[in-house]
């Protein structure tokens, strides 16, 4: 009872970011800051706004404890007394702001040590032609909402079907695996469309409203861990793609879920779908 109190009052407060954060997308300048984050990336002033949007919502709930965002270099203690983290990535996908592309904030909330396990709820914001918040706990459906007037409306759960049609898949093709490369090939033969834009929140979530699909961003030869966070991308999805009854697993074909990242910013390879697609996956890596 308490936990769900707790989480209600989390995704109200998810609700007042994201309409904070649509508004700085639509308003503010979106130069780079003299600054890099933590990965060595140049900063987007609105990746700093957002950043700070999130802490300053979340720093008003008394039961978070602390929270790491893909800005930060490090964990920011917020309320002692608190007992849960939420994990977040403020603007994934940022640069596409530039082409007019649709963007994402990515959350998780965890109860205990910073791994798969013990993520209790995540969700997700896409700023798109209409602002939508998806939310799940490990109990049931994810539950999509539309910002409709000035107020979110629950619109309902998303299920993936056994199969979808989309294939969505990440990386410089070059620094593809022949594995990888033969599986994405073999699914387009199969009758796949492409749909990739750049944006893991867009294109996650083009998978789960159209009701499978895989979305794939492996280990390369350049980015031998993938390039997807595992606390704020890469674990919150895990659980979103479970609980819609899909799968989500790594190139060694374990559950996204159980990694344990040994620091804050560790990356895994990745792919989330249907479990078609996912059996795919691992008849492809050899598992
Ligand atoms: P970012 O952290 O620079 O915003 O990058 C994250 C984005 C994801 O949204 C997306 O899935 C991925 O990078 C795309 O990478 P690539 O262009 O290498 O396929």
């Amino acid at each position: 009872m308490e936990r769900r109190y707790s989480m209600n009052r989390f995704l109200e407060a998810m609700k007042r970011v994201a309409i904070e954060i649509e508004i700085a997308i639509k308003s503010e300048d979106l130069g780079y800051l003299d600054s890099s984050n933590s990965s060595g990336e140049e900063q987007l002033k609105l990746d700093v706004k957002s950043d700070k949007i999130i802490e300053d919502e979340l720093s008003k709930l008394s039961d978070i404890k602390a929270v790491v965002s893909e800005e930060k270099d490090s964990i920011l203690e917020l309320n002692g007394q608190g007992r849960y983290i939420v994990c977040y990535d403020p603007l994934d996908g940022s640069s596409l702001i530039d082409a007019n592309l649709s963007v994402g904030t990515i959350f998780g909330i965890y109860d205990g040590e910073l791994r798969g396990e013990s993520i209790i709820a995540s969700g997700y914001i896409v700023y798109g032609p209409r602002l939508e918040l998806v939310f799940t706990t490990r109990e049931g459906r994810p539950q999509l909402y539309r910002l409709i007037g000035d107020e979110f409306k629950y619109i309902k759960s998303l299920t993936l079907n056994e199969r979808g049609k989309l294939n969505s898949s990440g990386a410089t093709q070059r620094y593809w695996k022949p594995h990888h490369k033969r599986l994405i090939e073999e699914l387009f033969q199969e009758g796949y469309r492409l749909r990739y834009s750049g944006g893991m929140v867009p294109d996650l979530h083009h998978i789960l409203i159209k009701g499978g699909g895989l979305f794939s961003y492996p280990a390369t030869s350049d980015n031998i861990n993938g390039k997807l966070r595992q606390l704020f991308e890469v674990i919150p999805f895990a659980l979103i793609f479970e609980r819609a009854n899909g799968e989500a697993i790594d190139e060694n074909c374990y559950r996204l879920l159980e990694l344990t990242p040994e620091d804050i910013h560790d990356r895994s390879s990745c792919f989330f779908g249907s479990k078609y697609e996912i059996d795919r996956v691992r008849v492809a890596y050899g598992r």
